[in-house]
């Protein structure tokens, strides 16, 4: 036997606390991953998901060789093909579809599968150097992104969270989402007896853990949050001069926020008018308070809104100026990982094209050129957006040529015409960043490939070369592409040696802000149905695992939850097999009857995959909606629930159309 090898690395995921881990290797072989214990963040351990991450690069299902469709698209039949096959038909159909088309008819399509920067990023090189249509555009908190963009700041560094002398986490649920980060918010509470409010309609992990859970309806978060700025302002709970300086229009949103009383309040988010008031003197009078938003608040239609009334909250009351308070949604090291993709390469000026409607893009057939030809890596579209019967109409068109690159068949991997089998975590080198702290971290590969997997550089390179580009930026290998993401003056030799450095951004300078968002939107369940909300599972990233047996088996099976009065309205106990429906779609899970949910609300946790619960998932169900930004509104979705095989029709009337 040989001895244990330590090798350090950073978790992949899309998830804010990017751990630092430590893979323990035997004889060439990953035994173990284990968290850093020096990691000021990530303090010695991983998650409900990611502490075997080994079986998942070793799984028996794990894509080891290029595949070519044999079947009909989404099929899932492919044959075996050697990668010189595989990389001769993908440049021969790109150049061909170049040929005819021009490149804006190539689409690379990626998301934060792996958010290391080769992984992430290293491909769209090519795209860039062929001139491709850009993807643009976000499925996760786009909101955010929009309201960050006109000045708003959405983070700081999480350790001071500490400093909080009060915390209102609103519609976020880090005991499951990034448990790291509850550990700062937790330390306010045992340093300065922090009270600890979350604002959610489902009693979360984290609402449990909270010492208040305020159960609001759904997607009326935008009228909570002026409530609370009209109280602190009426009550001059904050600094008003301060606010003044820090806004453009603090007129104008005393004025918005004026008739939102306490009671109007209670009408429309079902919240107490009594706890509004207090809840506003609390956060109003702490010195500072911590408002620590998620994402799953910005996924309605009024997303944008709602973001940006949580930031005119924080700014009416005082809090940004004050070590550990303000708003928190995410923050980022100073990684300047972007241009690693190396823009430079762009010659002209493509189209960009929104990933988040990625059936849009696909079907529309207006689009000129269309899109002929597709790579995804990092995503699985087919599962995760919204709209996704028409996401899967596109991806099954005939003239369209997709590529996937991925660990697993996915249900987007099954429309491929040629699947590209990806290396994992733990095979590869990366250098990396992280949306909820400030460390960026070294990945070094602890084993060699399994099979034939390949990373992302290895593919660019290789495609880059049998399309006959020659330029030297699609000729760098992992480690100078992983480089030249760092800031100046970080060499990749120092993070690797350390294995994550903290490198905190500077401050952008502070610039006044518009607090009025026009025209709030507020979410309405359709008379007789229920609201759908599909959160975050704890043993799931995104539609991640959801094929890992042992994850399988802590999720059990895919679960609606219902609120007793809203079961038995259905005649429906706890256990019996329904049907969660509407126009779009049709999802089968079991029912658990709990008062862990609000009234009016349905609660499905988890992207399975369609084979778990039948047709085009549980996003079949989400409408072809997103904000005026582009937040995809996976929450504006309304669904009636049935017995199992009952023969009820669905309420066709109810999908509401994209605004
Ligand atoms: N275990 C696990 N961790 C993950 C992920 C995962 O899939 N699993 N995904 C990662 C990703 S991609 C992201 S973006 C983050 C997301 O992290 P979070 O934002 O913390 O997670 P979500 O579950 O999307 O939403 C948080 C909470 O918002 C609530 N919510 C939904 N609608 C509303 C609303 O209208 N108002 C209010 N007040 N609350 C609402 C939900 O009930 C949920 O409890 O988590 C990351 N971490
Ligand atoms: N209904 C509903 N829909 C949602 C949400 C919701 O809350 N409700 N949440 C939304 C949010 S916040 C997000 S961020 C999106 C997430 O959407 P996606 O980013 O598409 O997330 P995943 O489902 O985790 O898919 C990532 C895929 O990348 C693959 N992958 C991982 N590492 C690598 C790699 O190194 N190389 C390659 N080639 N592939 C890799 C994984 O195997 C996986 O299949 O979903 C959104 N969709
Ligand atoms: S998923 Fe998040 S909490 Fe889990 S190991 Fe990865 S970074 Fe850490
Ligand atoms: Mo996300």
């Amino acid at each position: 036997m040989g001895g244990v090898r330590e090798v350090r690395g950073v978790c992949p995921l899309d998830c804010q606390d990017s751990c630092a881990w430590i893979a323990h290797v035997e004889d060439g072989r990953v035994v173990r991953v284990t968290g850093d214990r020096d990691h000021p963040v990530t303090r010695g351990s991983l998650c409900a998901k990611v502490k075997d991450y080994e079986t998942r690069t070793y799984a028996p299902d794990r894509l080891l060789h290029p595949l070519r469709r044999v079947g009909p698209k989404g099929s899932g039949a492919f044959r075996r093909v050697g990668w010189d096959e595989a990389i001769a038909l993908v440049a021969d159909r790109f150049a061909d579809i170049i040929a005819s088309d021009g490149p804006e008819a190539l689409l690379p399509h990626s998301f934060l599968g792996s958010m290391g920067v080769v992984q992430r990023r290293s491909l769209m090189r090519l795209f860039h150097a062929l001139g491709a249509s850009r993807p643009v555009g976000s499925v996760c908190g786009n909101a955010g992104n929009v309201i960050a963009a006109d000045g708003h700041v959405l983070g700081f560094d999480p350790e001071d969270m500490a400093e909080a002398r009060f915390a209102l986490v609103w519609g976020a649920n880090p005991l499951t989402t990034c448990h790291h980060n509850w550990h700062f918010i937790a330390e306010a509470r045992r340093r300065h007896g922090a009270r600890i409010v979350c604002i959610d309609p489902v009693r979360t992990r984290t609402a449990r853990a909270a010492d208040e859970h305020v159960v609001i309806r759904p997607g009326t978060d935008w009228a909570l949050a002026a409530g609370l700025g009209r109280i602190v302002l009426a009550e001059d709970l904050g600094d008003r001069a301060d606010a003044d300086a820090r806004a453009v229009d603090l007129d104008a949103y005393t004025a918005q926020v004026e008739p939102w009383t306490p009671e109007r309040v209670s009408e429309v988010c079902g919240v107490e008018a009594a706890t509004v008031v207090r809840l506003a003197r609390e956060f109003g009078e702490a010195r500072p308070a911590l408002l620590r938003a998620g994402i799953g608040v910005q996924q309605s239609v009024g997303g944008d809104a709602v973001v940006r009334a949580l930031s005119a909250l924080t700014i009416v009351a005082g809090h940004w100026r004050h070590r550990g308070g303000g708003l928190f949604i995410e923050s980022y090291p100073d990684l300047p990982d972007a241009r690693a993709a190396r823009p430079d390469l762009l010659a002209g000026d493509p189209r960009s094209l929104d990933i988040a409607r990625l059936g849009d893009v696909l079907t529309d057939p207006t689009l000129d050129p269309p899109v002929r030809g597709l790579m995804v890596w990092g995503a699985n579209p087919a599962t995760v957006q919204t709209d996704a019967a028409r996401v899967r109409a596109g991806l099954a068109r005939e003239d369209l040529f997709t590529v996937v690159i991925e660990h697993f068949l996915t249900d987007t991997a099954r429309y491929a015409d040629v699947v590209l089998p990806s290396t994992t975590q733990l095979e590869h080198l990366d250098v990396q960043g992280s949306w909820g702290h400030h460390y960026i971290s070294a990945n070094l590969p602890a084993i060699a490939p399994l099979g034939e997997a390949r990373t992302h550089g290895d593919i660019m390179r290789a495609l880059a070369a049998a399309l006959g580009l020659d330029d030297p930026r699609l000729e760098q290998t992992d480690e100078e592409i992983a480089a030249s993401a760092l800031p100046d003056g970080l060499t990749l030799e120092e993070v690797q040696a350390s294995g994550w450095v903290k490198r905190s951004p500077t401050p952008a300078p502070v610039r006044p802000v518009r607090l009025v968002h026009e025209p709030p939107h507020l979410t309405q369940t359709p008379p007789g149905m229920l609201q759908l909300l599909t959160p975050k599972a704890h043993h799931l990233l995104n539609s991640s695992f959801a094929n890992m047996p042992r994850h399988r088996a802590a999720m059990q099976e895919p679960t609606l939850e219902l609120h007793p009065g809203d079961a038995a309205a259905r005649g429906l106990v706890d256990g019996d097999p329904v049907e969660v429906r509407n126009a779009g779609a049709t999802v089968r899970a079991r029912l658990h009857v709990s008062d862990d949910t609000s009234s009016g609300v349905a609660v499905l946790v988890g992207k399975w995959w369609s084979a778990d619960v039948g047709g085009t998932g549980i996003n079949g169900l989400a409408p072809a909606a997103w904000s005026p930004g582009g937040q995809p509104a996976y929450n504006e979705t309304f669904v009636d629930v049935v017995a199992a095989g009952s023969r009820a029709a669905p309420d066709h009337a109810t999908v509401p159309a994209a605004p």
